[in-house]
């Protein structure tokens, strides 16, 4: 087994929000005390971690005078100096402030619409002075529950207009931000707006700058809905939109639990591990995750370090697959290295002429046995640590 202590180029992160999370949930009030910035920061570093993302509300409590922001600013700064702590990613909160509840960029109200965009210009500002290279767009509340109040192809048309609205923001500024939409299926309204990896990828192509734009996907969002995320995610690699990723775990079915990296679904987090780490995905692997309620001060620190270690013992699981002889010798069992390769390759009349007068001798095509079982078998051995 490899050293699974994390350092700062394994690129780990967390959102202040996730370890400094309270534990309030929609049964029960705070079980722990807030923490300060600052110390989520020094307390990061000494696990390891290599950087921090915030909402903009999680950062600068809403209120704040100029001066209170550059107070809070300083502190920041200098945990950030003094750990060596990168901002890895910064964003918006637009859902929970009241005035959010019918919506925030496909809010019914205009006033509401161009609020929850000046808000977001201002946490872009400040995600850039942090140097935030990435801005998370979350949107917790363009759902609707009374499907008549919000017309959806209206929706898409604010939708796409604020987004087209803060590209040029940016560009207008000479801020190297990108924008990374993250989608989730429903919660905490009825019916979320873009629900899922592939309704997201799909809005994106239809903005004036979708070269600035791609997708945060969460484990959570994709699993609780019984979606496949590995599939999910290997599409936005594929279509080169894998700018952000919220890693965590889930039990498919309930609500949006946001648990430790790992501790359901091994397999699947197995699957996504290797994907990540195959693909050369180099942006950060941040964990949008937070400890059991049950926890308390240092088991803040057990819950983050379990993100880590999970993640850092499925990527040595990860290349030991690959160097496996026997693992190989079943993937060409299965046929894997005949998808890697082309059909037919491009189109000419000839080679369709060709093709028309090809037999394929289906029976024996038919007959062909590609030992799946074998292969995953040796992958769960590879898992349970017997290989
Ligand atoms: C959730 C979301 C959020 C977002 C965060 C960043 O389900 O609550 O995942 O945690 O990731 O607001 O925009
Ligand atoms: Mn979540
Ligand atoms: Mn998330």
């Amino acid at each position: 087994m490899s050293d699974l202590t994390p350092r700062p180029e394994h690129k780990f992160s967390f959102g202040l929000w996730t370890v400094g999370h309270p534990g309030r949930d929609p049964f029960g009030e705070v079980t722990r005390p807030p923490i300060e910035p600052w110390d989520i920061v020094y307390s990061l570093a000494d696990q390891g971690v290599w950087g921090v993302s915030f909402h903009d509300d999680d950062l600068i409590p809403p209120g704040s005078t100029p001066g209170e922001r550059e107070g809070v600013l300083k502190k920041f700064r200098k945990a950030l100096d003094d750990t060596g702590l990168v901002v890895s990613m910064a964003t918006t909160n637009l859902f929970w402030n009241p005035v959010f509840k019918e919506g925030a960029f496909t809010a019914n109200d205009p006033e509401i619409r161009r609020y929850a965009i000046q808000k977001t210009m201002r946490s872009i500002d400040l995600g850039a002075e942090l140097g935030a290279p990435t801005q998370v767009f979350w949107g917790g509340r363009e759902g609707v529950e009374a499907v008549a109040a919000k017309p959806p192809r209206d929706a898409f048309d604010r939708y796409q207009e604020a987004f087209n609205f803060l590209c040029e923001y940016v560009k207008d500024r000479g801020y190297p931000t990108r924008f990374a939409l993250e989608p989730k299926p429903n919660e905490p309204r009825g019916d979320t707006f873009l629900p899922t990896i592939g309704h997201m990828l799909a809005f994106i192509e239809s903005l004036e700058h979708p070269e600035m734009v791609g997708v945060n996907p969460e484990v959570a969002h994709e699993k609780m809905v019984g979606l496949n995320f590995y599939h999910g995610v290997a599409q936005a690699i594929w279509a080169g939109k894998l700018f952000h990723i919220d890693l965590n775990a889930q039990q498919v079915g309930r609500y949006d639990q946001d648990l430790r990296f790992g501790s359901e679904g091994v397999k699947d987090a197995f699957f996504l591990v290797k994907l990540l780490e195959d693909s050369g995905y180099a942006g950060p692997r941040h964990f949008d995750a937070r400890p059991y309620r049950v926890e308390q001060d240092e088991g803040i620190w057990e819950f983050a370090a379990g993100c880590m270690r999970t993640y850092l013992a499925l990527a040595d699981k990860a290349h030991r697959f690959d160097d496996d002889q026997e693992i190989q010798e079943a993937l060409a069992q299965a046929g894997v290295p005949g998808l890697a390769t082309e059909t037919l390759g491009a189109y000419t009349p000839e080679l369709a002429q060709e093709l028309l007068a090809s037999e394929f001798d289906t029976e024996a095509l038919a007959n062909r046995g590609y030992h799946n079982d074998k292969l995953d078998q040796l992958v769960i051995d590879l898992i349970l640590g017997l290989r």
